[in-house]
C-alpha cells in the first residue's frame, strides 16, 4: 500500500530547517516522529494525496519541491505492508499545526535534523535528504 509524505523545509532552494512531526496514535508509534503524510486513497492522484494529507494533518496549504527517490528507484519501503514516497514541501498558506495524529510539531535545525527519535522506517530517509539537501 502506497503512502505519502513531505519533508517540509523552510526554504526549498537552500533548506535549513526541517519540520518533524510527533505521533500521538497508534500507541505502536507513539512518540516516534515522523514525516507528515498518510495513504493514497484508492484511485487518488499521488500529489493531491500529498497535499490532502498536510491539510488535514497540518492545517497547511505548501508548494512541492522534488521527490526524494528511494534505493529501488522510486519508493521508499516502511514495512511488508507500505512504501512511501515523499517530496520536498514548503508551506505557502498557514502555519503548520498538530490537528490529527500528531501531538507535537518541531522545526529542526541544520545538524539536528536526527536530533528526534524518528520512527525506524523514515531514519534512512532522513539521512538521505539530508545527502541530497547538502544539509549537514
Ligand atoms: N508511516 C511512516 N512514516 C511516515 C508516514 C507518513 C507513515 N512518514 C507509516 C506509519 C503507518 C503507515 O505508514 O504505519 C500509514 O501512515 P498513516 O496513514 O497512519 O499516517
Ligand atoms: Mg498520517
Amino acid at each position: 500500500m502506497l503512502v505519502v509524505a513531505a519533508a517540509i523545509v523552510d526554504d526549498l532552494g537552500a533548506p535549513r530547517r526541517l519540520l518533524a512531526a510527533r505521533r500521538a496514535q497508534p500507541v505502536s508509534l507513539a512518540g516516534r516522529w515522523e514525516f507528515p503524510g498518510g495513504k493514497v486513497e484508492p484511485g487518488e492522484d499521488v500529489l493531491a494525496a500529498v497535499h490532502r494529507e498536510l491539510a488535514e494533518e497540518l492545517g497547511v496549504e505548501v508548494e512541492l519541491g522534488t521527490e526524494l527517490v528511494g534505493p529501488e528507484g522510486g519508493a521508499w519501503r516502511l514495512s511488508d505492508r507500505y512504501v512511501m514516497r515523499l517530496w520536498t514541501a514548503r508551506v505557502t498558506v498557514g502555519e503548520p499545526q498538530p490537528l490529527v495524529e500528531h501531538d507535537e510539531l518541531r522545526w529542526l535545525d541544520a545538524g539536528d535534523w536526527l536530533a528526534v527519535p524518528w520512527l525506524d522506517a523514515d531514519v534512512p530517509i532522513v539521512h538521505a535528504l539530508a545527502r541530497s539537501l547538502h544539509v549537514p
